[in-house]
Formats: C-alpha cells, sequence, structure tokens
C-alpha cells in the first residue's frame, strides 16, 4: 500500500484544496492530511475561520481523504513519514523546493497550484460584497 501525506490550514475549503487532495489521493493508496492547529496557524500567521476541530471533521468527510492528524510545528514532517510509513509527501507548487530535505525519507511530490482561488481571495471577495 502507497501511503501519501500532504500538510495545510484546509480553511474555507475550496477547490483548490479539493484539487491536491484528489491529485494527491491518485499517486498512492492511502491520503493522510496534516491539518495545521489552531496554534500552529497562529506561528503561520494564519487566522483561520473554522477551527481545527471544524477543519478536521470537514478534511474526514472528503472520499480522497483516509485519515487526519494535526500538525503542530514545521519541524514534525520526519517524524511523521516515519511514523505513518509514508511513500510520498505531497505539496502545492507554492512551496516547492520548501521541502525538499523530505527526499531523504520519501519520495517529494510538488503538484501545481490551482490557479484563481484561495481562502484569502474568498474573504476578500465576501469583504467586498458585503462592504460594497
Ligand atoms: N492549494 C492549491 N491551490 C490553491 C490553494 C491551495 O493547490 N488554489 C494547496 C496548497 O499549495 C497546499 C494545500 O492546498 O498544498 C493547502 O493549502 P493551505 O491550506 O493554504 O496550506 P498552507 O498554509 O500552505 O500550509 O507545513 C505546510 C503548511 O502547513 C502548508
Amino acid at each position: 500500500m502507497k501511503k501519501v501525506i500532504t500538510y495545510g490550514t484546509f480553511d474555507l475549503l475550496h477547490t483548490g484544496h479539493i484539487n491536491i487532495l484528489r491529485r494527491a489521493k491518485e499517486i498512492g493508496d492511502y491520503l493522510i492530511v496534516a491539518i495545521s492547529s489552531d496554534e500552529f496557524n497562529a506561528i503561520k500567521n494564519k487566522k483561520a475561520y473554522y477551527s481545527f476541530e471544524q477543519r478536521k471533521a470537514i478534511l474526514e468527510a472528503i472520499r480522497y481523504v483516509d485519515e487526519v492528524i494535526p500538525e503542530h510545528n514545521w519541524e514534525q514532517k520526519i517524524v511523521d513519514v516515519q511514523k505513518h510509513q509514508i511513500d510520498i509527501f505531497v505539496m502545492g507548487d507554492d512551496w516547492k523546493g520548501k521541502f525538499d530535505f523530505l527526499k531523504d525519507y520519501c519520495e517529494v511530490v510538488y503538484l501545481p497550484r490551482t490557479v484563481g482561488i484561495s481562502t484569502t481571495k474568498i474573504k476578500t471577495d465576501l469583504n467586498e460584497v458585503n462592504n460594497g
């Protein structure tokens, strides 16, 4: 069984998230998603609309996702790859090169981001709609 892992906040779920989850699952048999905790989001200077528990419940409902674990810090990836016996690490290519150190432990794949959608764009567009 080929195991895949990917990491992210996955707030205000959108087709960009779904596209990467679908493609990540397609290159393996089992997909683990490590979702950033609320505390780690603060470290990433991100304020998610949905709490970790809400984002976890949403991700667990997606057909491509087999397991959701928490992401608490930048340093846990090597341990996660070893502990979960991961074969492939996947991230969007906005992160290209940033996690190449994992090549010592598993395959590293950066997939093209979905153009034109992001959680930030959703928030901006909604603000414009509501505030005119
Ligand atoms: N993504 C994408 N296309 C978009 C938006 C996001 O492919 N239009 C991908 C990102 O490249 C990432 C994943 O969806 O691989 C999750 O994106 P975010 O929730 O924004 O995660 P991020 O803040 O990049 O956190 O340790 C890694 C970090 O936790 C990544």
